[in-house]
Parts: structure tokens; sequence; C-alpha cells
């Protein structure tokens, strides 16, 4: 479920359509996460934010603070009958180091750790399979840290940080 708050821009209801999905990443700074799956053919939506933490409603600077304990995160509202939850979980590898602890390239903090937020039993085994077939790929030098937990409130991040690399792109252009 996201959490809306004050005035910030919408975002597809699952309850309006039964056939779409959640699912949720933290894999670094979220601007790229954001728009790689975007990418995916079969994902309505992504939302930036922030979640895994203790706090209601943080802002972008309590985040980065790293006391909040939230991660910068993606929500993603996918239509399985188009893309599958496994696919979703290669596009979260692959677009990151999942090696890496508390920090991602050269943005460090908990806030950048790597997780999967899971919201049924189906999307926790789907995980765990697929962590350790990575882990057992040999494709990595150091284990795995990603973390595997029950997904929680998804607080909205602010305006600017959705879409931000479009935004980006058609500021430079
Ligand atoms: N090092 C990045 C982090 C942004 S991300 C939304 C920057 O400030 O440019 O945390």
């Amino acid at each position: 479920m996201i959490m809306n708050s004050g005035s910030k821009g919408d975002s597809v209801d699952l309850r309006q359509d039964p056939t779409l999905k959640p699912a949720t990443f933290a894999a670094g700074c979220f601007w790229g996460v954001e728009q790689a799956f975007r990418d995916v053919r079969g994902v309505v939506d992504v939302v930036s934010g922030y979640t895994g933490g203790h706090v209601s409603d943080p802002t972008y600077e309590m985040v980065c603070s790293g006391t909040t304990g939230h991660a910068e995160a993606v929500s993603v509202t996918y239509n399985p009958a188009i893309v599958s939850y496994e696919s979703l979980l290669d596009v979260f590898w692959s677009t990151h180091d999942p090696t890496q602890l508390n920090r991602q390239g050269p943005d460090v903090g908990t806030q950048y750790r790597s997780a999967i937020f899971v919201h049924d039993e189906g999307q926790r085994s789907s995980a765990e399979a697929s962590k350790h077939e990575l882990e057992r790929s040999g494709r990595l030098s150091s284990p795995v840290v990603t973390e595997i937990v029950t997904a929680g409130p998804f607080w909205r991040a602010e305006e600017y940080h959705q879409r931000f690399l479009d935004k980006c792109h058609r500021r430079n252009a």
C-alpha cells in the first residue's frame, strides 16, 4: 500500500484492478532503479519512495540522514499475465551490485541497502530461490547481502524524485 501525504502525485490504485500486483525493491539510489523498471513490458507503474523504516511520512532529507531506517526503494505495479515476478527479480539483480553492504557505489548508508520487500509467501519463496540461484551461479565473487523482508508501509517520495532521470534528460536536451 503506497502512502501519499499532502498533494503528492497520482499512482495506480491496485484496488481498481485486481489483476495487477505490487512488487517492492531497494537497490541503491532510486532514480536509476525506477528508470530500469519503467522500461520493462508489463510494468504499469513505478513510484520512488521510502520503506523499511520506523517513522511516518519521512522526507528525503530525513532518509538521507540515515536515522529513519528507511531504504530508497521503488514500488512497482505489474501485470503478471505479461511479466513474471521472476523476471522482475532478474531486473532487480542486474540493476545493482547485491554484494555491497549498505552502499551502492558512491552512495553510502543503510538507505542504499539492497532489499526485496515481499508482499506474499509466493514472492518470498521466489525471491529466496532467485537469491540462492545467483549465489550458486558463481557469477559474483562475494556473498549476496540482499535482505528479503516483509513489505510494510511505502512512502511516496517528493514529486521531484519521480521520473527524475527523464526530467534530467529533458532539461539537458
Ligand atoms: N549521490 C546521489 C544520491 C541521490 S539518490 C536520490 C546524489 O545526491 O546525486 O539518493
